[in-house]
């Protein structure tokens, strides 16, 4: 039985790989952060065969200890402040989580397994998966974007980004390391936060059909995104640490639509018109915007053999249908 470390459990991914590796047979341990962190109760009731650990990407001697007790196979960083919104109002702590959050990870499997610069070490046994983004590439320089394509991040969150892919390319180069990065394209379920853009919409619609909300507003309609399921792209972050060697990949389904086109996707889903309802507000227009992202994800399908299962069609109707089923069952909120 394998041995699994997720950081981020208590995010959208790693509820949903935590699924998948506790279905094909691991033990999993998910990092959880803070005293009284509030999605422990959501976490332990989703989860229970889950043991979870307290750490925190801040702290060093925690990943340390964490690592250390937990003995991993395999560990999965998908801990991050993940809301590109936010990074502008604290960059720094968006530096120090995102960005310097990755090195104290690696840190803590080098110092646990003893791994030194020096080439007569041992090279170390635990395979490291870091969440790497599409927001790296930010203003982009070609489309599609494989894992050649320059980065140009457009954000703190992307710049921050940029930091943890390239300090695990270099625990693979300077330590041998089996240390993969994922460059993942958007990907959205009914797990998403309520503050990124799909769920805002999907929960939205839900509400607005439902009675309980009367407009939705919204910042930019033209971006565009490479948007494919959670549960998807989770598989494509295990199948990266089961390779002989660590490599990066792009992830995405290569398909990018608006964010008007999921609008009106969603608002017809119930039969509305979204013209009706939606709202321009420049609150949600960002200081910089990442235009376009579109994924070239053929690395991923020939080595990998990796490919998404469902359409953005699909991924629409199920986010609104979840949010439906949602609202229907909380009691009416203002
Ligand atoms: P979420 O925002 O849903 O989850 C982020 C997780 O990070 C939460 O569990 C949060 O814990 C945890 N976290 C934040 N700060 C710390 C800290 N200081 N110490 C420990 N844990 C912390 O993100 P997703 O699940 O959507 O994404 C997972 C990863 O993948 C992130 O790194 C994200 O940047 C990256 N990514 C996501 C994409 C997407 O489309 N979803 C695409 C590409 C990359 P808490 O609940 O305590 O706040
Ligand atoms: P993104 O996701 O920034 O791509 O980062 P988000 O859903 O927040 O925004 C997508 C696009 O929609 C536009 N937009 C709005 N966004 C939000 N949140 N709210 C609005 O009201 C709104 N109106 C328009 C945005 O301007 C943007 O262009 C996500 C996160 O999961 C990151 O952690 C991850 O790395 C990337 O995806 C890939």
């Amino acid at each position: 039985m394998k041995t699994a470390l997720i950081t981020g459990i208590t995010g959208q991914d790693g509820t949903y790989l935590a699924e998948y590796l506790l279905g094909l047979g691991y033990r999993v341990y998910g990092v959880i952060r803070g005293q009284n962190n509030p999605k422990r109760e959501w976490i332990e009731t989703l989860l229970p065969d889950v043991e979870l650990i307290e750490a925190d990407l801040l702290d060093q001697g925690s990943l340390i200890s964490a690592v250390s007790r937990v003995a991993p196979d395999e560990v999965y960083n998908l801990a991050a402040i993940s809301f590109v919104p936010v990074s502008w109002n604290q960059a720094e702590l968006t530096g120090e989580i995102t960005g310097l959050g990755v090195l104290r990870v690696l840190e803590a499997i080098r110092i646990v397994e003893g791994v030194t610069a020096s080439s007569s070490t041992p090279r170390g046994r635990i395979r490291f998966y870091q969440a790497s983004s599409s927001e790296m590439f930010g203003k982009v320089r070609e489309t599609p974007q494989n894992e050649r394509t320059p980065f140009h991040p457009r954000s703190p969150y992307g710049v921050a980004k940029v930091y943890g892919h390239y300090i695990t390319v270099n625990y693979r180069e300077s330590y041998g390391m089996h240390a993969s990065s994922g460059i993942l394209f958007n990907h959205e379920s009914p797990r998403r936060g309520l503050e990124f853009v799909t769920r805002k919409i999907t929960n939205g619609v839900a509400r607005i059909k439902l009675g309980k909300q009367r407009e939705l507003a919204l910042g930019n309609l033209d971006a565009r995104r490479d948007w494919g399921f959670a549960g998807d792209y989770v598989k494509a972050m295990h199948l990266m640490l089961q390779q002989d060697e660590p490599d990066d990949y792009v992830v995405g389904t290569g398909v990018a639509h608006s964010v008007r086109e999921f609008v009106e996707a969603a608002f017809s889903h119930v039969g509305l018109d979204w013209r009706e309802y939606v709202r321009i507000d420049p609150r949600f227009v960002r200081p910089a915007e990442v235009e376009t992202l579109t994924a070239d994800p053929r690395k991923a399908r020939e080595k990998l053999g990796w490919q998404p299962t469902t359409s953005f069609e699909e991924l629409v109707r199920m986010m609104v249908d979840a949010d439906l089923e949602f609202e229907a069952s909380r009691r009416s909120s203002p």
